[in-house]
Order: C-alpha cells, then sequence, then structure tokens
C-alpha cells in the first residue's frame, strides 16, 4: 500500500494524520498536481487527478480523503477517527464544512498562482472567499466548547487552519487580509491545544 500526494496538501494532510495515529507506515509517492499539470500514472489512478490517492497492495486506488479516512477506519478500527452514535453525524458534517471551506481556499490559491495576472478577477477572489470566511465565523461559535479528542471533523479543521495560515489565501478579499489569531481566537486557542499532538506536528504543510 502507499499513499501519493504532497507535503503542502491539506487534503493529503487529512489521510497522513490518520495513518500516524493508526500506527501504520507507508511510504508517500511525492507528487503535487496542479490543475494545470498532467500526470499520465496520477490520471490512471483517479482520472480527475487529484491526491490524496491512497494505492492498496493489489493495486486498487482509493480516492478521494473521506473515502481514505473511511477504508483506514474499517482497516485499523481500534484507533476510531470516525464517530458512532449521536456525534457521528455532526462529526461528519464539520468535515464537510472544513473541506467546503478548503475547496473555497484552494480556488483562490490556484487562482492566484496559476492564473496570469491580468485575468485575476475580484470579484470572485471575494466570493470565494467569503465561502471560507463564513465557514469559519461558524466554527468561531462552537470550538469554545471544544475538547482536543481526534475525530474526522477536528482533523479536518485543524488541516484547514494551518493551510490557511500556510498559504495565506484569505488575505486576497478586498476587505483586506486575514489574521486567523486575531478574527477567529477561539478557534485559534484550540488549534494551538491541539496542535500538540504528534500526528499533526510530524505533518505540518511544507514545502
Ligand atoms: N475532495 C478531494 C479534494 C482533493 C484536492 O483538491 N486535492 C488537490 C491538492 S490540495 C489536488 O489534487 N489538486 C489538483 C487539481 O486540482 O488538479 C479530497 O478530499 O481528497
Amino acid at each position: 500500500m502507499k499513499l501519493i500526494g504532497s507535503t503542502t496538501s491539506p487534503f493529503v494532510r487529512k489521510v497522513r494524520v490518520a495513518l500516524l495515529e493508526k500506527g501504520l507506515d507507508l511510504p508517500l509517492e511525492a507528487l503535487r498536481p496542479t490543475p494545470l499539470t498532467e500526470h499520465p500514472e496520477l490520471r490512471a489512478l483517479n482520472p480527475v487527478s487529484k491526491v490524496p490517492c491512497l494505492v492498496l497492495a493489489d493495486g486498487t486506488p482509493l480516492y478521494d480523503s473521506r473515502v481514505i479516512l473511511e477504508y483506514l477506519d474499517e482497516l485499523v478500527p481500534e484507533v476510531p477517527l470516525l464517530l458512532t452514535g449521536d456525534a457521528r453525524w455532526p462529526d461528519l458534517c464539520l468535515q464537510a464544512l472544513a473541506d467546503g471551506i478548503l475547496e473555497a481556499g484552494v480556488a483562490v490559491f490556484y487562482e492566484f498562482s496559476f492564473r496570469p495576472k491580468d485575468y485575476h478577477w475580484q470579484p470572485w477572489l471575494d466570493a470565494q472567499c467569503a465561502k471560507s470566511y463564513a465557514g469559519l465565523q461558524q466554527l468561531e461559535q462552537v470550538a469554545g466548547d471544544w475538547d482536543e479528542e481526534l475525530s474526522v471533523g477536528k482533523l479536518a479543521v485543524v488541516c484547514v487552519l494551518d493551510w490557511l495560515h500556510f498559504r495565506k489565501a484569505l488575505d486576497l478579499r478586498s476587505e483586506g487580509p486575514v489574521e486567523l489569531s486575531e478574527h477567529f481566537p477561539k478557534l485559534w486557542n484550540w488549534h494551538q491545544r491541539m496542535s500538540l499532538r504528534p500526528s499533526l506536528q510530524q505533518t505540518h504543510p511544507a514545502l
């Protein structure tokens, strides 16, 4: 089994953290796809050419991050990251919200990284940043009550915060830059406590 992905991708990080938590030592095959790069070997596994992609021992590819997390939870049920009972749906929804914040942030990052500057369109950037910002506002309302137990939802939230900080993706909105610790203090404080976890420290986004 191997994982294909980059050390910068927040979606790949979700899987890397889950592997560490579950004590699975898998090689990371480094690949950082962008919407403009062609990677035939990745496309053969995942036609939309995105990472993470987990390749099983028999060659079967699994994607995306949520599917891979489900698979890993079945593989190592002793360390569950998917919650059960009443907590299940709220936590899956938390993961969906965090992933949605990330998708908008990644869209902004791709816009300023790959589209020629003359084609940048501020209303579109603002609209994407507004999605991320609104999501973070919702998280700020509830983060004060959170503990440091890891779940797929909380894992996705940590990955969002570190990635937004790393790429400064929200700084492109016309209202001005966003300092996460100032705009979302409860969320940031929780993130600081959570970040003591070795699996999160070992996978911090890095070029
Ligand atoms: N929903 C997917 C999103 C994966 C994703 O967007 N990955 C980015 C890297 S952060 C990617 O592979 N981008 C390449 C592309 O858009 O072509 C997941 O959860 O795995």
